[in-house]
């Protein structure tokens, strides 16, 4: 298939609470409403294989198995979501935004688990090979806020092995985010999700036109109101 005609590939990274599902929600929204395809995902998981490892990482079932084996079944579940929902989606010309992707991994088990910087690449090379997304939303907000949202949201559900973890892992989790955009930024695009949500949406939707209106394709974004 020619190159023009493969969709973008688009992720939300950030730290707990930032807003990356209901900004990955509204951004699928507008570009439907321009009549793009769009396919979203979310990781872990995005895929059935990768769903049921997502279920074992979730509920701490391979925390006694320690990092470098949660590194690696986060790897796992990559390469099935990889394989079996990105790439045959991209294929089709869809633009495929998800929520967390290969950062999440450099973040949380490289950056605050320690794992080394040399496996995280390798891992993440077996993975998802020359994939790359087009675009990545980092949406930044200061600690408290985020996890006073995200407990707000899950007031009567279970905290998940994430969640559980201290607030100094978190702001170090946010300095990891602010680093890896710092190192890319071509890729990477870092948004303040502290604004109300439609302003945070107004802000993604302003970075989206600039960095991805395909100049060989018939939608004109900008012209249209979304
Ligand atoms: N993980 C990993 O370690 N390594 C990896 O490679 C990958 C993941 C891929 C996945 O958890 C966990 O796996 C994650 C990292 C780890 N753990 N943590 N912690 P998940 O998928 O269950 O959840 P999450 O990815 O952390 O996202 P989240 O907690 O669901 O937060 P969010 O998606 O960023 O936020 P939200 O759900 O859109 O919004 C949270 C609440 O805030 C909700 O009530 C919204 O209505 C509200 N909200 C959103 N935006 C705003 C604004 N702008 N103002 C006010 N309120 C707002």
């Amino acid at each position: 298939m020619p190159s023009q005609l493969r969709g973008r590939f688009i992720t939300f990274e950030g730290g707990e609470g930032t807003g990356k599902s209901t900004q990955a929600a509204i951004l699928a929204d507008r570009l439907r409403a321009f009549g793009i395809g769009v396919r979203t995902t979310r990781e872990p998981g995005g895929s059935p294989g990768a769903e049921i490892i997502r279920h074992v990482l979730l509920s701490g079932a391979a925390k006694p198995l320690g990092v470098h084996a949660e590194a690696i079944l986060f790897a796992a579940a990559r390469e099935d979501h990889v394989r079996h929902t990105i790439e045959p989606a991209l294929k089709k010309g869809l633009w495929v935004i998800c929520d967390r992707f290969a950062d999440s991994t450099r973040v949380y088990q490289g950056a605050l688990g320690n794992v080394d910087g040399r496996v995280i690449k390798r891992l993440e090379r077996i993975a998802v090979g020359s994939l790359k997304p087009d675009l990545t939303i980092v949406l930044d907000l200061p600690v408290e806020a985020g996890l006073a949202r995200a407990a707000q949201r899950n007031a009567a559900a279970r905290r998940d092995r994430f969640e559980e973890e201290a607030i100094d892992f978190h702001r170090k989790l946010r300095e990891a985010y602010r680093d890896i955009a710092e190192q890319e930024p071509d890729r990477c695009v870092v948004i303040d999700a502290g604004k109300d949500i439609g302003i945070v949406a107004d802000a993604i939707w302003a970075v989206v036109n600039a960095r991805l209106r395909p100049a060989e394709a018939p939608l004109v974004i900008e012209d249209v109101a979304p």
